[in-house]
């Protein structure tokens, strides 16, 4: 007869890390949300996987990349468990050891970082569960094979008076019993860490005041209105949205506030109710993410309701050799915006508003920045806390440090929308087949789009009326000669400093992809 304990520590192993898991989440979720284990391991990872490795996630599980990231950190942590089960089958004392370390790795990251005592709870509780669970099932499993006993260490008195029969089924039924509450407890608790996420944001609802400086109604030129082409203006609910937090951080408006410093004549505080008392201006304004690849939707267009961060600055006083602003959020995040940027006339704002609404967490509550021209990365910053006024010399923003560029210009692109790609179309009552898309160059402007089909001539688009230049248009190029079967469209943008979308096929890193976005479809 094999000896089938190896297996069977193994799988205590793993069982009793399912049991320390859902402990902790669930306990995590009933209490308090930051304290999960798997949100303190994953918010320790994310920093220190490659630049490349996340960007394949968000490309590959889109915006599920955090619940792709919670799952891998189970099966990961159950493979460990399985490990130092199996460890524990000759080395009892170091299985404990093991067990007992790992699980309570999280309180000690957490402790390091500013956690309470009470946010240790959840993890040592679940230390405790789940060396239970490993004590209860390997009791049974050294019933279910009396050969083997040849081991150091091993505590020869568990389960010496049991049958083996009734034990093997009793070590498989405590073994499932124990993975399913523990499942379904992870999955209770990641839930309700959701809820009480929701719950918090309705609290600190904020009510906005009305514009000082509203602006301008948008011209019905602005959107052409075609099927399948992206509106002009971008609703809250499909605004793309990049972040390196696993959940977005909650924070409560009434005791946020932007503490400016660094190389200022004078530090600036403001409080949320100081800044709603200032006269608020409405911009249109694009953002773009610099990993949006060729064709890519991570860009869109919102009505930004705040204030100039050129007053702000204006108050503090930047020094001279300043020639950089470092932005830092409330998780940590930091971005570094080039000074001018925002002490120049554009529209640079700490916005609270989004679309006549308080920004929705996932895009920064209560106060975030918003800078046109400038990729998200080094502009953006959500939840944000702090700006530091310094030199590009002697700070670093959080992806510069990853191999990303210092500063972050948009680059002019364009996009197609329409036809979508590999589908079937017929002419309209014209004899026409319309192409469409999108096309920005943020606060340079677009000038020009021009549309090719398979290797012909350069078309010149007709354009959307434009808002500013700080915001995309949508271009439109009808065709009417096309004849039946496959075609490839390619567009290419002009802005109004004269340069030429680049079709250069570069990747996202370090300062955006480039290249021409083309795509084929069929005509009947
Ligand atoms: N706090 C914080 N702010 C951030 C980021 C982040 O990871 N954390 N990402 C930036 C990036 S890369 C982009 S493209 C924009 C995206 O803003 P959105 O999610 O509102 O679209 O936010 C920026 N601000
Ligand atoms: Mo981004």
């Amino acid at each position: 007869m094999t000896d089938r304990r190896p297996l069977l520590f193994t799988l205590a192993g793993i069982v009793a890390t399912l049991v320390y898991f859902g402990t902790a989440e669930f306990i995590a979720g009933a209490v308090s949300a930051t304290s999960a284990p798997l949100l303190i391991l994953g918010q320790t990872i994310i920093p220190l996987v490659p630049t490349a490795m996340i960007k394949t996630a968000i490309s590959v599980f889109g915006t599920n990349d955090k619940l792709a990231l919670v799952i891998t950190l189970v099966i990961v942590g159950a493979i460990l468990g399985g490990v130092i089960g199996r460890i524990g089958l000759h080395r009892r004392a170091l299985s404990f050891v093991l067990l007992i370390g790992l699980g309570i790795l999280p309180v000690v990251v957490l402790l390091s970082t500013g956690g309470t005592i009470l946010d240790t709870v959840p993890a040592l509780v679940g230390v405790a569960l789940g060396c239970a669970a490993y004590v209860a099932l390997i009791r049974f499993s050294n019933g279910t094979e009396s050969s083997a006993r040849n081991s150091v260490g091993r505590d020869e008195d568990f389960g010496a008076d049991n049958q083996p029969g009734t034990d093997r089924r009793a070590f498989f039924g405590l073994a499932a019993g124990l993975s399913a509450v523990g499942m379904a407890a992870i999955a209770a608790g990641q839930s309700a860490s959701i809820l009480a996420r929701n719950a918090a944001g309705a609290v600190t609802k904020l009510v906005l005041p009305r514009p000082a400086t509203s602006a301008p109604k948008i011209p019905a030129g602005a959107d052409f209105d075609i099927e399948g082409l992206t509106p002009i203006m971008t609703p809250n609910d499909d605004f793309y949205r990049i972040d390196t937090a696993l959940i977005p951080p909650s924070v409560d408006a009434a005791s946020w506030s932007l503490h400016i410093h660094g190389m200022v004549e004078d530090e600036v505080t403001i409080t949320m109710a100081q800044l709603l008392e200032l006269p608020l201006e409405e911009h249109r304004v694009s953002l773009t993410c610099v990993s949006n690849e060729v064709g890519g939707d991570l860009v869109g267009n919102a009505t930004w309701l705040g204030y100039p961060v050129r007053e702000l600055l204006k108050r503090a006083g930047p020094k001279k050799g300043a020639d950089m602003v470092l932005s830092t959020s409330d998780d940590g995040f930091t971005a570094s915006t080039p000074l001018e940027a925002l002490t120049d006339d554009r529209a640079s704002l700490l916005a609270v508003g989004m679309n006549g609404e308080p920004l929705p967490r996932d895009h920064g509550f209560p106060a975030r920045l918003v800078v046109p021209g400038l990729y998200g990365f080094v502009s953006a910053t959500k939840w944000v806390t702090e700006l530091e006024v310094t030199r590009f010399a002697d700070k670093q923003a959080y992806w510069t440090k990853r191999g990303w560029s210092t500063h972050g210009p948009i680059l002019v692109a364009s996009r197609i929308d329409v036809p979508r790609a590999g589908v079937h179309v017929s002419p309209n009552k014209d004899g026409q087949i319309v192409t469409a898309g999108m096309a920005w160059a943020q606060h340079v402007g677009i000038a020009e789009v021009r549309v090719r089909i398979d290797n012909g001539d350069w078309h010149t688009a007709e354009l959307s009326e434009e808002l500013t230049t700080d915001t995309w248009r949508q271009w439109r190029c009808p065709f009417d000669d096309l004849e039946p079967g496959t075609h490839t469209v390619t567009v290419r943008a002009v802005d109004e400093d004269g340069n030429v979308q680049i079709s250069e096929r570069r990747p996202a890193i370090p300062g955006s992809a480039t290249g021409l976005h083309d795509r084929q479809f069929v005509v009947d």
